[in-house]
């Protein structure tokens, strides 16, 4: 008979994601994934000026804030008309902004949310409690890896230091908003940027992704577990002119599904309802969703939606983004297959995270000095308008309408959404969900297999159901 194995929460930090797998004969035979806070934003929006939204939807994640407000300002530059019109400056500093938050957050998911994982730590807070596990690093490797979880840390001070000399500040960055950027562009800028760029760009190069290869050296048999669906989106990201979603990208959008790449088209973007904690009947497209809560729903077993393209579970993140994009060095590190995996995830993050610092040291000197940013830009009486671009752990959209000069509908639908999303109409499981089956478990007492697989898709259960309401009975937890 097989043994339930709850985990929650399973995530470190960013939101709570509760797990309940069934086990038998030492593997998961089936899973389900739970997000446990109502997500409410899209609401809070509904009748705000449209250019609330940059700000507003910052709030919805501390890790990712950037790329929700780049979401918000491509989905206004869409609804405004400005598409086209975003001066090249502009671009670039949203780029530069977008970048070095992706460069803080991948080292934060490999050394402050997965490393503990698999590297074994004094008994020192921050680094206890861990899991019992078969921690198989080499003792050198593993305490230079402790070393680096710490190291790790200033680095991650760094990439934030360089994003703020665009942005601002951070987290709530205001240098992307509608039509460009607010920044001014001058050489000290650049000059500084360059000097902290290239400390961070240093540590990937020759700590970060020593250290993932080294793991993956250690946990071979890893490169097989946590499959998952292999069905594949990405939107891409970090545009390279100035046509929009569909112009060019330092990384280009499309989808692979069932062994085929293909071409994005968002109009294949649909959520179902049937298992989530939402009244049922509401329409799938993203411009029309507008969500009802029902906590009490009886198929109901997460806060989370069910999106869905063109009816396909795909799995989204820098996996889906660099294979997609046929990326050599991930291809080369793990051949064949083997990329879809607990692995694989982790080698494409460290590969993209190495691949966008060294663009962004030629973006800052594409930069001109003293030349405009941004075009000024009203709110129509009416429009819609779309923003889709990667974030740090995937697919991220948000959609707009505005009637009236003010939000009608806002919908945001988040990479972390896709990727712990429950059961679809046609009773599909999420690609979270499909990655844990199979997965052995050695000793369901100390379900440290699970922990590597959910983690490996650094999952965000801030970004995925954002809001909790102050009467709600918030349970007291230890994470390890
Ligand atoms: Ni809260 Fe986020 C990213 C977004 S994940 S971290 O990256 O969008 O669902």
């Amino acid at each position: 008979m097989a043994t339930k194995v709850v985990v929650d929460p399973i995530t470190r930090i960013e939101g709570h994601l509760s797990i309940e797998c069934d086990v038998d004969g030492g593997k998961v035979i089936d899973a389900r994934t739970t997000g446990t806070l109502f997500r409410g934003w899209e609401l809070i929006l509904q009748g705000h000026d449209p250019r609330d939204a940059q700000d507003y939807v910052q709030r919805i994640c501390s890790v990712c804030p950037v790329t929700h407000g780049a979401a918000a300002a491509f989905a206004l530059d869409d609804a405004f008309g400005l598409t086209g019109q975003i001066p090249e400056n502009g671009r670039i500093v949203r780029n530069l902004i977008l970048g070095a938050n992706l460069l803080h957050s991948h080292i934060l998911h490999f050394y402050h949310l997965a490393a503990l994982d698999y590297v074994t730590a004094p008994n020192l807070p921050p680094l206890v409690p861990q899991y019992a596990g078969d921690y198989r690093l080499p003792a050198a490797v593993n305490a230079a890896a402790v070393q680096h979880y710490l190291q790790a840390l200033e680095i991650r001070k760094l990439a934030h230091t360089m994003l703020a000399v665009w942005g601002g500040r951070i987290p709530g960055q205001r240098g992307i908003v509608p039509g460009g950027s607010p920044a001014n562009v001058d050489t000290e800028k650049i000059v500084q940027s360059k000097f902290l760029l290239a400390q961070v760009t240093d540590f990937i190069d020759n700590v970060y992704i020593p250290d993932v290869l080294a793991v993956a050296g250690a946990y071979k048999d890893w490169a097989a577990i946590g499959v998952g669906c292999k069905n594949l989106m990405t939107y891409g990201g970090f545009p390279m002119d100035n046509n929009g979603w569909n112009g060019k990208r330092f990384y280009s959008n499309g989808v692979y599904i069932n062994g085929q790449a293909g071409a994005l088209d968002p109009t294949q973007i649909g959520e179902d309802v049937q298992y989530s904690w939402y009244k049922d009947g509401i329409p799938k497209g993203p411009y029309q969703s507008v969500i009802t809560p029902e906590p009490y729903k009886a198929a109901g077993y997460t806060w989370l939606k069910s999106p869905r393209y063109d009816g396909n579970v795909v799995e989204v993140g820098p996996l889906a983004k660099l294979w997609i994009n046929n990326n050599a060095t991930l291809k080369s590190i793990l051949p064949g297959e083997a990329a879809f995996s607990v692995i694989g995830r982790h080698a494409a993050r460290a590969v993209d995270c190495s691949n966008v610092a060294h663009a962004m040291a030629d973006w800052l000197m594409q930069l001109t000095p003293g030349g405009p940013t941004c075009v000024p830009n009203e709110v129509p009486q009416h429009a819609e308008g779309m923003g889709i671009n990667d974030a740090e752990r995937g697919a991220l959209g948000h959609w707009i309408v505005i009637d009236n000069w003010k939000i009608q509908i806002y919908n945001a639908i988040v990479p972390t959404t896709w990727n712990a999303s429950p059961r679809d109409d046609n009773g599909q499981p999420g690609p979270m969900e499909q990655a844990l089956v199979g997965t052995p478990v050695a000793d369901v007492n100390n379900p440290i297999e699970l922990v590597r697989v959910v983690r490996s898709f650094d999952p965000c259960l801030a970004c995925a159901i954002h809001l909790i309401t102050p009467d709600r009975k918030v349970r007291k937890f230890r994470v390890y």
